[in-house]
């Protein structure tokens, strides 16, 4: 092995999420959640802040979600090109609806049950180890309507009994686990984080906090609940991370910074930690916000922290201090202000590989736990020539540059990294603005905005170059 490959037994691979691929939105079974009915259009933002309610399919709307790309009923073929591509790992999320379609049932529905089962022994028939996200931003409807998602204390119960249903069934078949994907979504985008709507007046901030505080102590109920189940498993959390920067030197722009960067990290703190920092509970004494923190749950948390922590990477984050020459604004979905030393994706999001190399010791040197990046990858526009060829050199370029950047992270400054896995190593519908044509794949996927399309796959140029990747364990970039 050359110096520059990773540490043997890396895990490289590609992640996706059951409501953005999968599609099948009534097969099975399977009941309504929350990511089934964010429409495609301007009303998207609206309805995943909890500011527009819409809790059924209305008319006049387009639901990218109902079909995604169909993978329900192409995984096979879809595991077979990422097994060609030489994947060690595939991240996917459980569909919460497939297994309890209203949420609250006592009894898991078996059809949901065996879908996930035949699914993660074809991982295991091609030498794919499944890393699962127990929810991916999906509440259902039902409990929505009935407790008011997860503002309610109840959800904690009814996640328990998804948990234990799952690590049940799965036992021996997976080992991995993610308990929340992007836990910090819940400030940004509630009602696609959390199935949070709000009435008016409502103070949004104290329904979040209290939503973060159940979704927290049902995390450390699982990895309790897993690791009595089967003691090989290993429970990770997920955050959307990316370092923020000052603006600049000015102590204003910096201590703004802290403060980002401390609200960010206020979940991650809490789930590897064990405990709520000081910051955070001074935040909420000073906010008056009572989230009801009972002994048990103070328990329960300090017993059961974390086997490992996931993040998200797209880009790391700028923001400005009081009386800046520039004003912070909110753009996908993060607040703050233009890095003038970084250019953008045509969905402008900041590029700083360098910032990769930042975050990841940022959070290895505040956690000392293993680190797994489970996201990371360019939304592009992709151009189908006439011969069926996408070159896609910009995502070569993009994810050459975050992946040498980690390697740095990795062998010259010594973080503990399990795995890397690419978002969308298939294209899929977009979470932030449910376009297909905000495409992150190796794979491409015939199917349009409006969803029109033959569904067939076909391999990109960086099918090739991920592959060759793979084969060198990171030291050929070339
Ligand atoms: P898309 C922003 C907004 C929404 C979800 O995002 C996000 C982010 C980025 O931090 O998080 C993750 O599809 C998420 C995925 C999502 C991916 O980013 O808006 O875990 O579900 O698809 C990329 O380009």
């Amino acid at each position: 092995m050359s110096e520059k490959s990773f540490p043997q037994g890396f895990l490289w691979g590609g992640a996706t999420a059951a409501n953005q691929c999968e599609g099948a939105y009534n097969v099975d079974g399977r009941g309504l959640a929350n990511v089934d009915v964010m429409p495609h259009g301007p009303e998207r933002w609206a309805v995943g802040m909890g500011d527009r309610k819409m809790l059924s399919f209305e008319d006049g709307y387009y639901y990218p979600a109902q079909t995604g790309i169909d993978m329900y009923h192409h995984y096979k073929e879809d595991i077979t090109l990422f097994a060609e591509m030489g994947f060690k790992t595939y991240r996917l999320s459980i569909a919460w609806t497939r297994i309890f379609p209203h949420g609250d049932e006592i009894e898991p529905n078996e059809a949901g049950l065996r879908f996930y089962e035949d699914l993660f022994r074809e991982c295991k028939k091609h030498g794919i180890e499944p890393l699962v996200t127990i929810t991916h931003f999906d509440c259902p409807i039902h409990l929505i309507k009935e407790y008011g998602g997860w503002r309610s204390r109840k959800l904690i119960e009814f996640y328990k009994r998804l948990v234990t249903v799952l690590f049940t069934r799965y036992k021996g078949l997976v080992k991995y686990w993610l308990t929340f994907n992007e836990i910090n979504m819940i400030l940004h985008l509630p009602f696609m984080g959390a199935g949070l709507v709000f009435s008016e007046g409502e103070n949004k901030q104290a329904v979040e906090y209290l939503a973060a505080h159940h979704e927290l102590v049902a995390s450390a109920w699982a990895t309790k609940i897993a690791h009595e189940i089967d003691s090989k498993i290993m429970i990770g959390c997920m955050l959307a991370a990316g370092t923020y920067y000052p603006y600049s030197c000015r102590p204003e722009d910096v201590r703004e910074a802290q403060i980002c960067n401390q609200d960010n990290y206020f979940f991650v703190d809490v789930q590897s930690r064990g405990a709520y920092p000081h910051y955070a509970l001074k935040k909420l004494e000073r906010l008056g916000i009572n989230i009801g923190i009972t002994e048990e749950d103070r328990a329960i948390l300090a017993e059961n922290t974390v086997d490992f922590i996931s993040f998200s990477y797209y880009s790391t984050r700028c923001v400005a201090g009081a009386g800046s020459e520039v004003e912070n604004t909110v753009g996908n979905a993060f607040i703050g202000t233009k890095n003038p030393y970084l250019k953008e994706t045509q969905w402008g999001w900041a590029v700083d590989p360098l910032g990769f190399r930042i975050t990841l010791n940022d959070m290895y040197d505040r956690y000392q736990k293993p680190l797994f990046v489970v996201e990371n990858g360019l939304g592009a526009q992709d151009v189908v020539e006439e011969d069926g060829s996408v070159n896609d050199d910009y995502r070569i370029q993009y994810l050459r540059d975050h992946i040498a950047a980690m390697r740095d992270a990795v062998i010259e400054d010594g973080v503990e990294l399990l795995g890397y896995t690419t978002w969308g190593p298939i294209d899929l519908v977009s979470a932030g603005t449910g376009e297909m044509s905000k495409r992150y794949g190796f794979i491409y996927v015939d199917r349009d905005d409006a969803g029109a399309g033959t569904l067939a796959r076909s391999k990109k140029k960086s099918f090739a170059w991920y592959k060759k990747v793979i084969a060198s364990n990171g030291a050929d970039l070339g």
